[in-house]
C-alpha cells in the first residue's frame, strides 16, 4: 500500500533532466570526501561506491545514506560487485595501494597498474559511455594506463591532474595579495607533483594581469616571492600528508567541480590531466599531463591556448619527458 495516494499518474520525465550516475572506486580518505563532496553539490542523481573491503564500504555507505535529510536526494549504493556501477556517467578511481616502508615508488606505481587491471574493464564493461575521471596517484601515469586498458577515446579519459595544485595556488595568490582566490585566475599545468610548472605569465586578478599590474606600478618584480609560492604548492601535499597522514578535502571539492563541469555541460576551462601529444609542443609520444582544457559532457572538448612564454613551454615539455621516462619502465 502506497504511502501517498496518488492524485495523477507521474508526470513524464523532464526532457531537459537527465538522469545522471557517479561511481566512485575507493572509499578511503579521498574517496569518500569526493563522494560526500558531490552529494552537497547536487550533481548526481545516482552515487555508487566500490571497494574491496565490504565492511568499510557497508559502513560508509550507511553513513552517508543517514545524511539523507540534508541532502539533495541522490541515491546511494555501494557493493565489491561492478555490476552495481551499471551505466554510470563518470567513474571515478581513487583505489590505490598504500606505500610499503623502503618500497620505491616505482614498485608503487607497478602495484598500482595490477589494481587498476581488475578495475578499469569491469568499469568501462557496465559502462561504455563512461566518462573516467583518475585520481589515484601517480595520477598522470595511471591516466595513460586507464587510457590503454579501458580502449576509451581520449576525450573520455580525464585525470584530476593539477586541478588542485591550481586550487592551491591561486589561494596562496589571493592569500598574498589579501583578494578573494576566485578572483584569481592562474594555472599550474604539466605532472600533478614535483615538476609541475606554475604559468606566471597568465595569472591575473579580476582580470588585471599581475606581472604587467606589478611592472607599471614599478613594484619590483617579486620573482623569488612568486617562486616560493609555486615551492609552496609543490610542498604543500607533503606538509599535510606529514600533519594528518593523507590528504582529502581539497581533493574531495578538486575532484567533485570537474564532476559539475563535465555532468552539467559547464564548458569550464580546468587544469586536468589529457593527452597531451601535439599540444604545446608536446611529443615524444603518448603521455597524458595537465594542460588547460575545456569539459562537458563529452569529457575533454578542447585544450585553451594560453600564451606560455618560452621558458614555460620548455618547462612544460621538461614535464612530459619527466613521465614518460617513468612510463617506459611500466610493464603495461
Ligand atoms: P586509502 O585511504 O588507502 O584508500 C584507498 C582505498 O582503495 C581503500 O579503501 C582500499 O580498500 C581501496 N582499494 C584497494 N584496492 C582496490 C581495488 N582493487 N578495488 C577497489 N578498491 C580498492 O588512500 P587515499 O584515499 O588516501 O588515497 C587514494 C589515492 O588517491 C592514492 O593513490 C593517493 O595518492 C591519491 N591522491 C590523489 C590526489 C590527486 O590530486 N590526484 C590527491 C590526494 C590523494
Amino acid at each position: 500500500q502506497a504511502f501517498f495516494k496518488p492524485i495523477s499518474r507521474a508526470d513524464p520525465p523532464s526532457p531537459t533532466k537527465r538522469h545522471t550516475k557517479i561511481s566512485v572506486v575507493g572509499a578511503g580518505n579521498v574517496g569518500m570526501a569526493i563522494a560526500q563532496t558531490i552529494l552537497t553539490q547536487d550533481v548526481a542523481d545516482e552515487l555508487v561506491i566500490v571497494d574491496v573491503n565490504p565492511n568499510k564500504l557497508r559502513g560508509e555507505m550507511l553513513d552517508l545514506q543517514h545524511a539523507a535529510a540534508f541532502l539533495p536526494r541522490t541515491k546511494i549504493m555501494a557493493s565489491v560487485d561492478y555490476a552495481v556501477t551499471v551505466g554510470s556517467d563518470l567513474c571515478i578511481v581513487t583505489a590505490g595501494a598504500r606505500q610499503n616502508p623502503g618500497e620505491s615508488r616505482l614498485n608503487l606505481l607497478q602495484r598500482n597498474v595490477s589494481l587498476f587491471r581488475n578495475i578499469i574493464p569491469p568499469l568501462v564493461k557496465y559502462s561504455p559511455d563512461t566518462i573516467l575521471l583518475i585520481v589515484s596517484n601517480p595520477v598522470d601515469v595511471l591516466t595513460y594506463v586507464a587510457w590503454k586498458l579501458s580502449g576509451l577515446p581520449s576525450n573520455r579519459v580525464i585525470g584530476s591532474g593539477t586541478n588542485l595544485d591550481s586550487s592551491r595556488f591561486r589561494f596562496l595568490i589571493a592569500d598574498h595579495l589579501d583578494v578573494n582566490a576566485q578572483d584569481v585566475q592562474a594555472y599550474i599545468v604539466g605532472e600533478h607533483g614535483d615538476s609541475s610548472v606554475a604559468l606566471w605569465s597568465s595569472i591575473s586578478v579580476g582580470g588585471v594581469p599581475v606581472l604587467n599590474f606589478l611592472e607599471k606600478q614599478q613594484i619590483a618584480y617579486e620573482k623569488e616571492t612568486l617562486e616560493n609560492i609555486h615551492k609552496a604548492v609543490v610542498e604543500s601535499a607533503y606538509e599535510v600528508i606529514s600533519l594528518k597522514g593523507y590528504t582529502s578535502w581539497a581533493i574531495g571539492y578538486s575532484a567533485a567541480n570537474l564532476a559539475r563541469s563535465i555532468l552539467r555541460d559547464q564548458r569550464k576551462i580546468h587544469p586536468v590531466s589529457v593527452l597531451a601529444k601535439g599540444f604545446y609542443g608536446v611529443e615524444g609520444g603518448d603521455v597524458f599531463l595537465s594542460l588547460p582544457a575545456q569539459l562537458g559532457r563529452g569529457g575533454v572538448l578542447g585544450v585553451a591556448n594560453i600564451h606560455l612564454t618560452d621558458e614555460e613551454a620548455q618547462r612544460l615539455r621538461d614535464s612530459a619527458n619527466t613521465i614518460l621516462e617513468v612510463q617506459a619502465q611500466l610493464n603495461l
